[in-house]
């Protein structure tokens, strides 16, 4: 996987590509990457990236000459590169369109500063629009790096574990069950007794059944959305009942 970011800001992703497992997997080659800095293809002696917005009205806007350049320089040298704007009016960015992205050779990642970007570059020469969430960032380049980390895990090797990827919170649509590790005792806490006891299958049964009843208790809406295996129907039927017993012996 090929990663290119534009921005203003290249000096942002420094401290991103050097650590963790961006940094591993650019060290053993599955992915490369690089940031081109907008400015560099601006006009002029002052080299300006935004300017006001015609109409009227608060903040900047970013020029398209400079972005449209530097976009058509990055994409005549991998012509069958995906380029993504990030951007709060985009496609909302899930699991699902990670793994998509994962299946792709090259991504380049337009990151907007200011109140926005031309209208023109994002009709004419964006091919996807991605927002981490609804709510308003300064820019585009925390939104790239969210975008890159998840793509990047996802990339055949890059974990060392290859199970870890999928097992996760999301790729079942369910929260991941909860992780514990030494000491078995901390502040009077015990780890449940079940993942001490060497049983795979009912620690399994035990991590399936705390899954789905946290994605009940946080994240109910992902359970409404998601067909359930009967073993899984099993297991919510037994806290029904337990429920419904609570309820009519207080009533
Ligand atoms: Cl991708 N960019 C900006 N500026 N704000 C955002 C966003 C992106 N996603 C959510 N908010």
């Amino acid at each position: 996987m090929d990663f290119t970011v534009l921005t203003i800001f290249p000096e942002m992703f420094d401290a991103f590509w050097a650590h963790g497992i961006i940094r591993r997997a650019l060290n053993q080659g599955q992915v490369t990457a690089s940031t081109v800095n907008i400015r560099d293809y601006a006009e002029g002696r002052h080299k300006m990236t935004d300017d006001r917005p015609y109409g009227g009205g608060c903040g900047m806007v970013m020029k398209p000459e400079p972005l449209a350049a530097a976009i058509e320089a990055v994409r005549s040298n991998s012509p069958q590169a995906l380029t993504v704007l990030l951007t709060p009016q985009g496609r909302p960015f899930d699991q699902g369109l990670a793994e998509e992205l994962s299946r792709e050779n090259s991504l380049i990642f337009v990151c907007g500063r200011y109140e926005g970007v031309d209208d023109r570059i994002c009709d004419n020469h964006v091919d996807l629009e991605i927002s981490i969430g609804d709510y308003v960032l300064t820019g585009g380049e925390v939104a790239a790096m969210a975008v890159i980390d998840a793509v990047t895990r996802l990339l055949p090797g890059v974990l060392g574990n290859e199970d870890s990827a999928w097992q996760d919170s999301f790729s079942r649509d369910l929260l991941e069950h909860g992780h514990y590790t030494r000491p078995p005792e901390f502040n009077g806490e015990k780890v449940p007794e079940v993942l001490l006891s060497g049983n795979h299958s009912a620690i399994a049964k035990w991590r399936l059944e705390y899954s789905l009843v946290k994605t009940l208790l946080k994240r109910s809406d992902l359970l409404k959305e998601r067909p359930l295996e009967q073993s899984e129907l099993d297991i919510l039927h037994k806290w029904q009942k337990e429920i419904e017993s609570i309820i009519r012996s207080k009533s």
